[in-house]
């Protein structure tokens, strides 16, 4: 795919501040239970006028509090610089040589990616999508808040029930792991019996398990109607995985973890999955995605977003292989227009660059120091 030319821009001046927002759906995972999202709002202001804005996830006040001195180090070094995205995600991740250039740091270089693709958007006064060269076709998303591991198969069913009909979803993924299969399984059921067969059902184990664990749920839920797995076992054992592939006829789904694109290509080479869904945060924000679906390409692997869904929605209207939007509502407290769904898709704003602004007032009540 041609990349656009870009128009000329310098950084003047960034600023991140920390948010704590509440979620009306908590995230109850095998590894962490979120009632509180941490955020970190990137604003990256140029001599032009322009603002580019992002955020990225630091889930908790502490990761808020690991990220933000590493996004606020790398920005210090890059005021004045003209906003070409490649050449500051290498003079970012060149700073961390000694370091390594995954977890923190790539956050870091992605969250600030984002806004710098945000602004060169803005500046021609076009949706990042169009900017991209795709088109504003709604996006096919799926509801991923909430149905987290509660036993209280009333209350999941209920749940599951509410979020297919807020955004007339035909597919919301159920959170997987606990204590037995038996328990799990009661759970599937519970949720397919509330919104029927026509709804596709991800199941997510958030890397619960252990391989023989793995292997025995896989295959009993191969009997259940199951859209795919994902993140069954540790993000980062792909041999694992690739017997997970090998063994199990629902597909398996990993990718939220790739830390940069070459985690997904050694992914491939591992055949550790049927499906992939990087995370604009770890695959290397907007320039990372744009590795990453042409590799998805390459290996014609059909390819989802994870979370940041107002982002997720231009880079996937240029995906060749693209699959589904994770619709998750997280950041919608502090944002001034939420993402808009109809129809089970997620509509992409007609507004230029990504279409993020803040809500100012709320910013500042869920603001706490970093
Ligand atoms: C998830 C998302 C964000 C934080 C923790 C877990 C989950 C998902 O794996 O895929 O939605
Ligand atoms: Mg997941």
């Amino acid at each position: 795919m041609p990349l656009p030319e870009l128009p000329l821009l310098k950084i003047r001046d960034v600023t991140v501040r920390s948010v704590l927002v509440p979620l009306p759906h908590p995230l109850v995972t095998r590894v962490i239970t979120i009632d509180k999202m941490a955020l970190l709002l990137i604003d990256v202001e140029t001599v032009e006028g322009v603002t580019g804005r992002s955020y990225l996830f630091g889930f908790s006040e502490r990761g808020n509090a690991y990220l933000a001195p590493i996004i606020r180090d790398i920005a210090a070094a890059t005021i004045g610089d003209p906003v070409v995205p490649l050449d500051l995600y290498n003079k970012g991740l060149k700073q961390f040589t000694l370091f390594g250039h995954k977890g923190l740091p790539l956050f870091a270089v992605a969250g600030l990616d984002m806004a710098y693709w945000d602004a060169l958007a803005k500046a021609t006064g076009q949706p990042l999508a169009t900017f991209l060269g795709g088109s504003m076709d709604p996006i096919p998303a799926y509801n991923s808040n909430g149905l987290g591991l509660t036993n209280d198969l009333g209350a999941l069913a209920a749940e599951a029930e509410s979020l297919i009909a807020e955004g007339e979803f035909n597919m919301a993924k159920v959170r997987l792991g606990r204590n037995t299969l038996e328990q799990d399984i009661a759970a599937f059921r519970a949720v397919r019996a509330a919104v029927g067969d026509d709804v596709f059902l991800p199941v997510d184990f958030n890397q619960g398990l252990d391989l023989d664990e793995a292997l025995k749920r896989g295959k009993a839920l191969d009997a259940e109607g199951v859209y795919w797995i994902e993140e069954a076992i540790v993000y980062d054992n792909f041999e694992g995985y690739a017997q997970l592939t090998a063994e199990i006829k629902t597909p398996n789904q990993i990718g939220e973890n790739f830390h940069g694109p070459k985690d997904f290509s050694d992914a491939i080479a591992a055949k550790a999955c049927n499906f992939a869904m990087p995370d604009l945060q770890r695959i290397g924000g907007v320039t990372g995605w744009l590795c990453a679906m042409a590799i998805a390409e390459e290996a014609r692997m059909p390819m989802s977003s994870h979370i940041f869904p107002e982002v997720s929605a231009h880079v996937m209207s240029v995906t060749p292989t693209a699959h589904w939007l994770e619709y998750t509502s997280w950041a919608n407290p502090i944002i001034a227009e939420p993402m808009a769904i109809t129809d089970g898709h997620a509509i992409i704003p007609d507004r230029p660059g990504v279409g993020l602004a803040w809500d100012e007032a709320a910013v500042a009540n869920y603001q706490v120091e970093v």
